[in-house]
């Protein structure tokens, strides 16, 4: 599989604002007649690692500018002035933005190695951050009408688990909202697997939502460790086209691709064995923070093109691109 990385890769580079100076990466982007809009998820500094989201639009989906020089969501707007918003991604339903988050509730902060995750983690901040109150993360939704302002609309996992990568589908499916998770701790014979993956849950009103199904988990060396959503899933007449993210033994972190049924998204129509995109370039595998990661969290399709928005090592915003009908024949053939 060909994917088609930007010349200009890192395309979005940390900087200019103290709230951004150190990290900018795994985005949100949709595309609003002709104008591409992206949040980014962005640090002024590794320790602690205290994340906003930032507010940026392009007309080429290539050369993105500042909409505002604040962030757009702090943690505080959350009630958690020491915490760490993360990893947003977005979709438009019925004329309302929607926004999925990932929420660390304290402080914390990584001491990078350059070799891999790093095992140190410090919770703590004496003289500036408060007492830690959960190490968890919790996922939620956000709600905007302009992009600018974004109002808290309901939490989408309990309190006391670690379940990142909550992605909407971009449409209700029979009248319900359709959302992707990764609770980690669903694991043993009362979920019904070994392993931790990536689960489907459906509600009326965004508030109430069914228990989570399984939808799928690691099955290949490249994604070994584990498996979560990537961007918000892409309707084809094939099937909802989805791509994840896989993390090997080495925690090299890489996209891969399935297809879900159009109209019973639980029902996996193919998968791709190989993954589509993986560390190559020196700026995806070498960073500030984390080394050897892409990590996909928005796409756009126009023109038939899938711009695929990626963050790199923690610390940059790089595209790719593919047309759509070979990304959905290469997971059709890889079945
Ligand atoms: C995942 C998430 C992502 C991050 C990636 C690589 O578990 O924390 O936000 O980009 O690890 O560090």
């Amino acid at each position: 599989m060909k994917l088609t990385r930007s010349q200009e890769n890192p395309i979005v580079v940390p900087g200019r604002y103290p709230w951004r100076k150190s990290n900018t990466f795994n985005p949100a982007v949709i595309l609003e007649e002709n104008t591409f809009y992206m949040i980014e998820r962005a640090a002024g500094g590794l320790r602690p690692f205290h994340c906003f989201f930032g507010l940026l639009k392009s007309s080429d989906g290539v050369h993105f500018t500042h909409v505002q020089d604040e962030p757009v969501v702090s943690p505080a707007d959350l009630g958690f002035p020491f915490g760490s918003i993360q990893d947003p991604r977005i979709v438009k339903i019925e004329g309302h933005y929607y926004l999925t988050y990932a929420l660390r509730p304290s402080s914390y902060g990584y001491s990078p190695t350059g070799t891999g995750k790093p095992e140190e983690i410090s919770y703590t901040y004496p003289g500036i951050h408060g007492e830690p109150t959960s190490f968890m993360t919790r996922s939620g939704i956000m709600e905007s009408d302009d992009l600018l302002h974004w109002k808290q609309v309901c939490y989408t996992t309990p309190k006391d688990i670690n379940d990142r990568d909550n992605i909407l589908f971009p449409e209700k499916i029979d009248g319900k909202f359709v959302l992707l998770r990764r609770p980690e701790e669903y694991i043993g014979p009362q979920y019904g697997t070994e392993k931790a993956g990536i689960w489907i849950c459906y509600s009326e009103d965004l508030h109430t939502w069914t228990e989570p199904e399984l939808l799928a988990v690691s099955q290949e060396p490249w994604e070994f460790k584990k498996i979560g959503g990537s961007a918000p899933p892409i309707k084809t007449d094939k099937g909802w086209l989805t791509l994840y993210h896989g993390v090997d033994a080495d925690n090299v972190y890489r996209c891969g691709a399935m297809l879900l049924d159009l109209d019973h998204p639980t029902k996996v129509r193919a998968r791709a064995k190989h993954c589509i995109l993986e560390p190559q370039e020196y700026y995806e595998k070498f960073g500030l923070y984390i080394p050897n990661v892409v990590f996909p969290t928005g796409t756009v399709v126009k023109n038939g093109m899938v711009y695929i928005y990626y963050g790199v090592t923690d610390t940059a915003i790089c595209l790719a691109t593919v047309p759509l009908a070979e990304l959905l024949d290469f997971v059709l053939s890889e079945k």
